[in-house]
This record gives structure tokens, C-alpha cells and sequence, in this order.
């Protein structure tokens, strides 16, 4: 059976936000700024909207250069904790759809993740292009806000396949499709090629993957060192296998699961939040870890997504532990909203090698 791999990338993600913010800018050019300490002029563009980009406009470009080629466009100053709030509630979202429980799930900025749903879709492209529009309405409900989705066999075509059709897009490239889709693009396109690699594959005559992907690998390995020149050889061949594995992921135990019906009833909630401490704890427990953080997710039935943190004084490997202060939130959240839930997940954080396995009452 194929990997399948969704990249889903928010539009224009920070302009976006200030639009829904204020409905009043939404048909004009706008600019979000991130002004340096030399003051307003100083700055560079973060991001801004599309009407802003047919103007020419474009991210890291200064700010004083947007503002001679578009004076009339709306300027604002970047609001990255404001931003980041909303990138949480989506993430959260995006990480219930991926297999293994939200396990198989990578974010790689503040705007984009990986999403593995090879078990979701049953291998099943067709289904997956399904689930890849219900995650698009999902964040569309949630936080009014559009995505883009490439879906490929393998990360980094997932994630050259979300940019082809933006804002709003679905780009499917199956298996068959792969060796037409690299062909043609210049190198500097191949995700993980940057400017020094383009250059120095500039010198050796390598314009296009094509070129790449034809090219001696002995040679490639001489120019660029083994594992680099092998990689390169094959990301050009359309051939990935690097898991869809959170980079912070060591730091993070957790699972995910649905309801099996939208209800808000103590019984059926605490006793699905049972089974997820009870796999957790097991999780927590081979990997001889401790904790300082137990976090508890909530996907209400309208997808609106709420998580709610406690951290402990000490690290502890004690599962009575996890499950009271996972009652105790998900008690808290269960005060906070009339809404059925969906989904719920458990997760511990924080994590610290268990020298020898404390227990809660060593500390007491
Ligand atoms: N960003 C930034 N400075 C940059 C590039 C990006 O501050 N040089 C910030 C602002 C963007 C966000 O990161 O909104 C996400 O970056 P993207 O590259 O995904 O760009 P956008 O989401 O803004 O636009 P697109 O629709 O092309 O994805
Ligand atoms: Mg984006
Ligand atoms: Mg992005």
C-alpha cells in the first residue's frame, strides 16, 4: 500500500487573519509588517494578501519599498502571539486526522504540517482528496481561514504539491504522476535545495530535477559528501521515505480518539479518557520517562478545538497522577461548553528520563 501524505500550508496565513479580524480591509491591499528596531521604516514585509502580491508586494520585502510601489494599501504591524493562538487551534485540528492517534503528525512552521493518513484512506488516493476538503472545511469553520493541501506519496511531494494550486487549492500527485510533476521544475523548487546547493549544482551543469535525477551518483556523492549526495539523487527521483515524526515529538507522549457518537455525558467522556491515560501511561512507562505537563484536548462537535495544560511541580511517572489532573481538566472543560464532544485526547509533556521509577508518594 502507498504512503499517503497531506501538507497542508495556510493562505497568506498572517494577512488572513487580520482580514477576518477586520472584514473592513478585506478588499484592499494588506500588508503586514514586522517593523525593526530602526522604526517603521526599517521593517520588511512578513506576509501580505493576494490583491497586495499582484501589486508586486512580497514577503522580506522592505516595508518602505512595499510602501512606494502600493501607498494606499493597509499596513500592519505583525502580531505573532495573537498569530500563534490561532496556529495552535489549527494544528490541533489537523493532528486529529492523522494516523496513529494524531502520533503521525509533523508541523514544520506556524502555518504547515504534515499530516500521514496512509491508514485513514486505506491507501486510497481518491479518499484521501475526501478527507483532505473535510480538513479544509474544518478550518474553514473553526477559524473562517483558507488552506491549501498537496497530497503525495511522500513528504516532499506533499509539500511541492500544496504550493501549485494556492490559495484554497487540492493537489493530488499519485505515484504515476510523480516522475511528470519533478521533471520539469528547476532544482531551486526541490524542497530542502537552498541557495548554496543551487549554485554549486549550477556549476556542475544541473539545471532542472530532471537533470538532478539523471546525474552519476558517485559524482554527486563526491561533490556533496555521501548522505547529502545520495539524498539528493533521490529526492530528484521523486523517492522519500522520511517519516511524517514531530521533530519535538521525544518531548511528547499522546493519543487521540473520537467518541464513538458527539456527547457530552461524564460516563462515556471519562471513560474513553481512561483508555487514552491508560495507552499513555504504557507509552510513558517503556519509555522509562517522567512528566511535568498533562495536557487534555477537546474537539467539540462543531470542530471548535479547546486544549487545557496543567503542569506539576515535579516530574512524575504515576499514572493515578495522570489520570486525576486529566479528570480534573477535563472536568473544567466540560463546565466551559454546552457542546457535545467529538474527539478528546491526553497528552503528557515535558519529559525527563526516569532515573529509577519515582512514584507521587516519594514526593510527599
Ligand atoms: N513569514 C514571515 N516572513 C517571511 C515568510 C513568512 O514572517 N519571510 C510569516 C508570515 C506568513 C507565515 O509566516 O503569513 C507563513 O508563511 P508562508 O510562506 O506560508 O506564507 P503565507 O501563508 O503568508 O502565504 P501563502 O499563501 O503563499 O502560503
Ligand atoms: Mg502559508
Ligand atoms: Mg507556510
Amino acid at each position: 500500500m502507498s504512503r499517503i501524505i497531506l501538507h497542508v500550508d495556510m493562505d497568506y496565513f498572517y494577512a488572513a487573519i487580520e482580514e477576518r479580524e477586520d472584514p473592513s480591509i478585506k478588499d484592499k491591499a494588506v500588508v503586514v509588517c514586522m517593523y525593526s528596531n530602526r522604526g517603521e521604516e526599517g521593517g520588511a514585509v512578513s506576509t501580505c494578501n493576494y490583491i497586495a502580491r499582484e501589486a508586486g508586494i512580497h514577503s522580506a520585502m522592505p516595508c518602505r519599498l512595499a510602501k512606494s510601489i502600493k501607498p494606499d494599501a493597509v499596513y500592519l504591524p505583525v502580531r505573532k502571539e495573537f498569530y500563534t493562538e490561532v496556529s495552535d487551534r489549527i494544528m490541533e485540528v489537523l493532528r486529529s486526522y492523522s494516523d496513529g492517534d494524531g502520533e503521525l503528525f509533523e508541523k514544520i512552521s506556524i502555518d504547515e504540517a504534515f499530516i500521514e493518513i496512509t491508514d485513514g484512506a486505506g491507501g486510497d488516493f481518491d479518499t484521501a482528496v475526501r478527507i483532505a476538503k473535510q480538513i479544509k472545511g474544518d478550518v474553514k469553520d473553526m477559524e473562517g481561514l483558507t488552506c491549501s493541501v498537496g497530497i503525495g506519496p511522500n513528504k516532499i511531494i506533499a509539500k511541492m504539491a500544496s504550493s501549485r494550486q494556492k490559495p484554497d487549492g487540492i493537489t493530488l500527485i499519485r505515484n504515476e504522476d510523480v516522475e511528470d510533476f519533478l521533471m520539469e521544475m528547476p532544482v531551486s523548487k526541490l524542497w530542502g535545495i537552498g541557495n548554496v546547493t543551487e549554485d554549486k549544482l549550477a556549476e556542475m551543469g544541473i539545471e532542472t530535477v530532471k537533470d538532478l535525477a539523471g546525474h552519476d551518483v558517485q559524482e554527486l556523492i563526491g561533490a556533496f559528501g555521501k548522505s547529502r549526495g545520495a539524498w539528493l539523487k533521490m529526492a530528484a527521483s521523486g523517492i522519500d521515505d522520511s517519516p511524517v515524526k514531530e521533530k519535538t515529538a521525544s518531548d511528547q507522549i499522546g493519543r487521540m480518539a473520537s467518541l464513538t457518537h458527539d456527547t457530552r455525558k461524564s460516563d462515556l467522556v471519562l471513560s474513553l479518557l481512561d483508555e487514552l491515560v491508560d495507552d499513555v501511561f504504557r507509552k510513558v512507562r517503556s519509555r522509562s520517562v517522567s512528566f511535568r505537563s498533562v495536557t487534555v484536548t477537546v474537539i467539540y462537535s462543531n470542530f471548535k478545538t479547546v486544549t487545557k495544560s496543567h503542569t506539576l511541580n515535579h516530574p512524575v511517572a504515576d499514572k493515578a497522577m495522570l489520570r486525576e489532573v486529566s479528570y480534573q481538566i477535563m472536568g473544567e472543560l466540560l463546565d466551559s461548553s454546552t457542546l457535545n464532544l467529538r474527539r478528546i485526547g491526553v497528552r503528557v509533556g515535558n519529559l525527563q528520563e526516569s532515573k529509577g521509577q519515582k512514584t507521587l508518594a516519594e514526593f510527599f
